[in-house]
């Protein structure tokens, strides 16, 4: 129905919704433009200077601009109350039961996406601000931490599985970063000193993208969305959506390579 709007493959449950609410704001405004357009105009011809020589200090008499306004004012009524709050209240405001979802935290830094996964234990690791090494450990985890012990973090790689709630605590170490993966239809701010949920129904995976969209090489790319200093343009993660076993698989391999590389173990 939104195919016009010419936007991103669309990957997520809830994107519909996006759209629809993005079509209609589009199809409100070309009414509006069409009408401001014309009336612009309209004035031009009617006001012209051969026709008015002299100001006229009383002005127009007729109402029909005010009435024209209320009418303008009443479709950006319809859109705020009818579409955008319903949308917000539906999408945004009510988060997935935490046991149906995946919850992954996602730290910003310049510049990089630093994904962090609790592991079986559902648990996240403490971590510590002492241990951080932009190196070996961005996120300053601390793995002496029983509940460390089977945390998974990744650098710019955040692998969900299909079909499931995802539940994605951002975070930044820095500056105001974005996460924004347009297939998924989310964008949202990640501001230092706060942690902020959001939430999304992935429910197309990479393999059937790729066959989809006949691209190969496809991929569901998180774009650092707020210019954050220099190196802003390679500031890009990537999403690999995937069946629950193969998630599953993925998630158990990270524990095992991080549990050989850990000398504390
Ligand atoms: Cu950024």
């Amino acid at each position: 129905m939104t195919e016009w709007l010419g936007l991103p493959a669309l990957a997520a449950a809830h994107g519909g919704q996006i759209d629809s609410m993005l079509g209609w704001t589009h199809v409100y405004m070309l009414i509006l433009f069409v009408g401001w357009g014309g009336f612009f105009a309209y004035c031009l011809v009617r006001f012209r200077r051969s026709r008015q020589p002299v100001a006229n200090y009383a002005g127009v008499k007729s109402h029909t601009s005010s009435y024209l306004e209320v009418a303008v004012l009443v479709v950006e009524m319809v859109l705020l109350f009818a579409f955008s709050i319903p949308l917000w209240a539906a999408r945004v405001d009510r988060m997935p039961a935490a046991n149906e979802a995946l919850l992954v935290e996602v730290t910003g830094e310049q510049f990089a996406w630093n994904v962090h996964y609790a592991g079986p234990d559902g648990v996240f690791g403490r971590t510590d601000i002492k241990l951080l090494d932009l190196q070996s450990n961005p996120l300053g985890l601390d793995r002496s931490d029983p509940a460390a012990k089977d945390d998974v973090t990744t650098v710019n790689q955040l692998y969900l599985p299909v079909n499931k709630p995802i539940i994605v605590r951002l975070r930044s170490k820095d500056v105001i970063h974005s996460f924004g993966v347009p297939e998924f239809r989310v964008k949202q701010d990640a501001i230092p000193g706060l942690t902020i949920p959001i939430w999304f129904v992935p429910n197309v995976t990479t393999a059937e993208m790729r066959a989809r969209t006949k691209n190969p090489e496809f991929q569901y790319e998180i774009a650092c969305a707020q210019l954050c200093g220099l190196g802003h343009a390679r500031m890009r993660g990537f999403v690999t959506v995937e069946t629950a076993d193969e998630f599953q698989k993925w998630i158990d391999a990270k524990i095992q390579e991080q549990s050989e590389e850990d000398p504390f173990k």
